[in-house]
């Protein structure tokens, strides 16, 4: 298939600051701004490219930053917009850049626009948000929303619904107004002018609803909410408008798509956006599920390669950190974390860090419902035990995909807090810092922080790990815990072997590789000094990258 076009974001990496539990430099026990400065230096050694910051929007903050109050002003709890310009300016000095993450879907319910719309029918910014008569004495249709059992929320002013695809402190914008468009076109221009370097879009697949909103047949199955007709038109008027103009990088947040209709918002040929996240690894597999994932993986390639760019990832703020969700957090934690960088930065696309995973920081079970903060998973909670579940089951089963598992402040080192913070961390702390952190990872050379090192100079020194084409070996297509691909440039060739097993593997070479010198160039267990010519003899967790010998070589 054609390589695509050379471009810089498609050879960066990309790591996420969720700032509130990266560092706390003032003593409040959030993250701020400043602390994401004084660490500047930790995330550039580990040699990313692009940090992704998420919202640091003035904001009410009832899910955390992405119910926006004010889209040209800092929250007082991540910092200044003095601190946000000094933070830019020390992202640019350190050759790294600064991608913003941007709600555009929906306000909070304190935003001035939205005050306003909510006096009156007749006001001015009624049409700004979406309002809808009561059906029969209750919500317009029988739809869910993400975070609660109706996305129709009535208020008592006039009597009118209002419509929120999360949260009802969180309307939606109504796109259809051009006036809206036209303001957050004006408002995404002036944080460009200041010399951001792009945006991760939030919730980008949900701009568009659908005439009349008709009763879901299947109100459980929220995809309704996403991907509906005049999305795209919205998409290219806002590159054509704003994203065009500067030379930066997009990513939008599209839950529920085929790689088909992937290929319309990242389509180097339509002028949307740069490159997505779906979630049809994390919405679809709870727990790791190899087959599915190689599918997944496949028909990925297949749709978009040439075309269009996809996001390599398994976890953010939004879901449970993959060590725990999908490898091995117990006896083979290290071996697993540094197995899911190998395929997440060796797997055709741009690989997203989130923050913590490159020292392999695990998921947490807190005892009651007070300890979690997740609004997703209070309301769940609440909702359930309303409708008479048993408390403690509820707890349990919420538990391991809570938001929050990704949510616990950042290790640093072992002294109390984790290093986070000299106040009360806003979330609690994994109890496992003492044994997980950032310290111990930067004095071990075997650790998990170093191996992300490795992997990342790997990739800025070899293209071949981001423009080769990708093939599988046919004969372990099937196979449930080994993962065996090769990618191929211009001659040159490597071969990725994965084991994501608990259990010791053997990989026979295939004929076309015999009597082939194979060389390594990283793996994450020292190489087995008797390993014969015909056959790999694979630990549990192991991962190797080779290069192929070619007859160019
Ligand atoms: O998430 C929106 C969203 O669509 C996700 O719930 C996504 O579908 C899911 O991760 C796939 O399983 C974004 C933010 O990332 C989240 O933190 C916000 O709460 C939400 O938008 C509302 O702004």
């Amino acid at each position: 298939m054609a390589p695509s076009n050379p471009t810089w974001w498609k050879e960066s990496v990309v790591y996420q600051v969720y700032w509130r539990s990266f560092f706390d430099a003032d003593g409040d026990g959030y993250g701020d701004l400043e602390g994401v400065i004084r660490k500047l230096d930790y995330i550039r050694e580990l040699g990313v490219d692009v940090i992704w910051l998420n919202p640091v929007y003035e904001s009410p903050d009832r899910d955390n930053g992405y119910d926006i109050s004010d889209y040209e002003a800092v929250m007082p709890k991540a910092g200044t917009m003095a601190t946000w310009e000094r933070l830019l300016d020390e992202v640019h000095r350190r050759g790294m850049k600064l991608i913003m993450d941007l709600v555009v879907n929906h306000t909070s319910d304190r935003h001035p626009w939205f005050l306003e719309s909510r006096s009156s029918k007749d006001n001015p910014k009624r049409d700004w948000y979406i309002w809808k008569e009561p059906r029969d004495g209750g919500p317009p249709n029988n739809w869910r929303s993400y975070f609660a059992p109706s996305p129709w929320t009535q208020d008592e002013e006039t009597g009118q619904y209002y419509f929120h695809s999360f949260a009802s402190e969180q309307p939606d914008l109504n796109w259809r107004n051009p006036e809206v468009r036209e303001e957050i076109y004006r408002m995404m221009s002036s944080w460009l002018d200041k010399g951001i370097d792009g945006f991760r879009l939030d919730a980008i697949a949900l701009l568009a609803k659908p005439d009349g909103f008709p009763d879901a047949e299947r109100p459980e199955d929220i995809r309704y909410l996403t991907n509906n007709p005049g999305l795209h038109d919205y998409l290219r008027e806002m590159n054509e408008r704003v994203l065009s103009r500067y030379d930066i990088v997009t990513v939008g947040e599209a839950a529920f798509v085929t790689p088909a209709e992937g290929l319309k918002f990242v389509g180097e040929d339509r002028r949307e956006l740069n490159m997505l996240f779906h979630f049809e690894v994390c919405d679809e597999m709870a727990s790791w599920d190899m087959r599915r994932f190689k599918d997944i993986q496949r028909r990925w390639y297949e749709g978009l390669w040439g075309k269009g760019t996809n996001s390599q990832f398994l976890n953010n703020h939004d879901h449970t950190r993959q060590v725990t969700r999908y490898g091995n957090d117990g006896r083979y934690r290290v071996q697993s974390a540094k197995l899911l960088a190998t395929m997440l930065h060796t797997l055709p696309g741009v690989p997203y860090i989130y923050q913590g995973e490159e020292i392999g920081m695990t998921g947490v079970r807190f005892g009651a419902i007070e300890d979690y903060d997740d609004i997703a998973m209070r309301n769940r909670y609440a909702e359930e035990v309303d409708k008479g579940a048993d408390p403690a089951e509820t707890l349990a089963r919420l538990a391991p995909l809570s938001r929050d598992n990704s949510r616990t402040p950042m290790q640093w080192d072992g002294s109390p807090n984790a290093g986070f913070t000299e106040g009360k961390p806003w979330i609690r702390v994994n109890p496992n810092y003492a044994d997980i952190n950032a310290a111990k990872d930067l004095a071990d050379p075997d650790s998990v922080y170093r191996y992300y090192q490795s992997l990342i100079s790997l990739r800025r020194t070899h293209d071949v790990m981001v423009y080769g084409d990708f093939a599988e070996w046919p004969e372990r297509r099937g196979d449930e815990h080994l993962y065996v691909y090769e990618r191929t440039l211009d001659g040159r060739r490597w071969l990725i072997v994965l084991n994501h097993g608990d259990e010791p593997a053997r990989l026979d070479r295939p004929e076309r590789l015999r009597g082939l010198s194979l060389r390594l160039l990283l793996a994450n267990y020292p190489a087995d000094p008797a390993e014969g010519e015909d056959a790999m003899q694979l630990q549990p967790h192991e991962a190797r990258i080779y290069e192929v010998e070619t007859n160019r070589n």
